[in-house]
Formats: structure tokens, sequence, C-alpha cells
């Protein structure tokens, strides 16, 4: 027995183009990057060269287990200041690398399969979790412009995502996310808590132990 909803991988009834509606403006498009998941890892691989993985620290002086970077006119920090979105990588003091072209055109045809037409990004987060790495439950409310959606894309080994509700104390719905998966979530939904439970010591043969999360968002 577990103590929430659980929507799990291996209990999906089909795997389709279709995307699955998890609430009323959240959907999983499970499997939608498998077919450009080589050409994925390489530009995450040349992104990561130039601006590479890190562990932030909190605005209350703590380090972040999940390491991060980003790509796009902007990226996503935290430190002793703040989180916050900024031009510049503070690590390299260079602009952070151009959103690689197929990364964005999965964004933008993962968004409109879910009807967000025209969404483009200029925010990728790159998230990397090591067995064992989770991601408390909060809201994403940096960004300037809510209309916009967020897309979410899961590389790697699974993860179980939380999906709550608009207040911290609401029960979240659990939705296993595997390699590949990608998750579409806007409108009322935009500013939903959810998290990710600690990363459990698997294998995937492209990735090893590690799970990678993108999230693509117009932050500015
Ligand atoms: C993760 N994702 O899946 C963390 N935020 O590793 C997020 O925090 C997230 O997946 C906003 C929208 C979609 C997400
Ligand atoms: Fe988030």
């Amino acid at each position: 027995m577990t103590d929430s909803p659980h929507i799990s991988t291996s209990q999906r009834l089909f795997e389709s183009d279709a995307p699955q509606a998890l609430a009323a403006a959240t959907f999983l498009l499970a499997g939608f990057a498998l077919a450009r998941q080589h050409e994925l890892l390489g530009e995450i691989e040349q992104v990561l060269r130039e601006s590479p993985l890190r562990h932030m620290q909190t605005p209350g002086g703590f380090t972040m287990s999940v390491a991060m970077s980003n790509c796009g006119a902007l990226g996503w920090v935290s430190d002793r200041k703040g989180y916050r979105y900024t031009p510049m990588d503070p690590l390299t003091n260079a602009p952070w690398p151009v959103l690689p072209s197929c990364m964005q055109q999965l964004a933008t045809e993962a968004a409109a399969l879910c009807g967000f037409a025209g969404f483009m990004p200029d925010a990728c987060l790159i998230n990397r979790y090591a067995p064992g790495t989770r991601m408390s439950l909060h809201q994403d409310k940096n960004e300037v412009d809510y209309s916009a959606p967020i897309v979410s894309v899961s590389l790697g080994v699974d993860a179980a995502f939380q999906l709550g509700g608009m207040q911290r104390s609401d029960k979240p719905l659990r939705i296993g996310l595997q390699h590949g998966d990608v998750l579409v979530w806007g409108g009322e939904d935009r500013l939903r808590f959810h998290g990710v439970l600690p990363i459990k010591p698997q294998h995937h043969p492209l990735m090893g132990p590690d799970r990678i999360n993108l999230t693509f968002r117009k932050a500015g």
C-alpha cells in the first residue's frame, strides 16, 4: 500500500502520442523525447562542457544536493542573495550557452501538443540527480510571466515525481517518470507545488546511476 495515489509507468495502459492529462492543465507525454534522445544527450554534453554542473547555495546557506546548470538567454541561479534568473553564468562569468535547436524544438512541439502553441523558452534549467538525491516540494515562481507553460524532460533513471496542489499541505499525486518522458504544465496548474522523491539506486544504459531533468521556461 502506498499513502498517496500512484500512477506508475509500468502500469501505463498504453504509450501514444496523445498527451495524458494528470490535472486540468498538466500533461504527460510518455516517451516523447525518445526519438531524439541521442541528439539531445549530445547537446546537453556540449552545454555542460561550456557551463558545468555545480551545486548552488540556498539563500539559507545550505548546499543543494541536485547539481545544476543552464542554457538559453537566462539561467536560474540560487545563492545567499536569493533565487533569480541571470543572463550570465556566475561560475564562468560568461553568458549561459545558447539553447541548442533540438532542445528548443522538443519543448516547443511538446507544448503545442498540450494546447500551448507558440511556446518559445528563453531558459532551460538542467538538473542532475545522483542516487539518494531529492527535490523538496516547491513552486516555480521566479518567472515573469505565468501564462507560459513549463516543459520538463526526464532522462536517465526513473523518478517518482510529486504533483501537489496550490498549498504545500495538499497531498501530492505520485507520478512515475522514465527516460524520455515529457511533462507539460501551465494555466491553472502553473503554481502547483511539486517535487521529486529520493532517487533509488538504479542503472540506466546511457546515463548510469543518474537522472537528468530539463525544465524549459519563458523566464523573462
Ligand atoms: C524534476 N522538476 O523533475 C524537477 N518544475 O527533476 C521541477 O522542479 C519542475 O518538472 C516545474 C515544472 C516541471 C518540473
Ligand atoms: Fe520546479
